[in-house]
């Protein structure tokens, strides 16, 4: 179920604009606000779910489907020689948006460990 005060949920439903690259029946990707890469998107399912734990646990095949739908992205974006995905979880790891996000980064020299 959509939740009315969710952003992604909005955007999903199309209430407020993003950049789509890429829809399928269960799952959006659009380009992050603020990229941190020259690739920044972030895939979400149309559901729901507030973290990745969440969707993993309730509809792990969508949490699956959330990886592959990063990796054509990442190949329709021409990474193929790497990229990084992300799910930040909760409010320690930065997570500020609760509707699970894979983050998806790529086009630059990604540095390890992140901040
Ligand atoms: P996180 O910190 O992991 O919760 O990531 C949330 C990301 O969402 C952050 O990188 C910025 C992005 N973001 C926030 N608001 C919007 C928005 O309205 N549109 C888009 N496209 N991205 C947004």
């Amino acid at each position: 179920m959509p939740d009315p005060d969710c952003l992604f949920c909005k955007i999903v439903a199309g209430d407020i604009p993003a950049e789509i690259v890429h829809a399928s029946e269960h799952s959006v990707a659009f380009r992050d606000l603020n990229p941190q890469a020259p690739t920044h998107v972030l895939v979400v399912p149309k559901d729901h779910y507030a973290n990745a734990a969440e969707v993993a646990h309730w509809a792990p095949t969508m949490a699956a489907d959330l990886i592959t739908t990063a990796r054509d992205v990442a190949e329709k974006e021409g990474l193929e020689t790497g990229y990084r995905l992300v799910f930040n979880t909760g409010a320690d790891a930065g997570q500020t948006v609760f509707h699970v996000h894979l983050h998806l980064l790529g086009g630059r020299n990604l540095q390890w460990p992140p901040g």
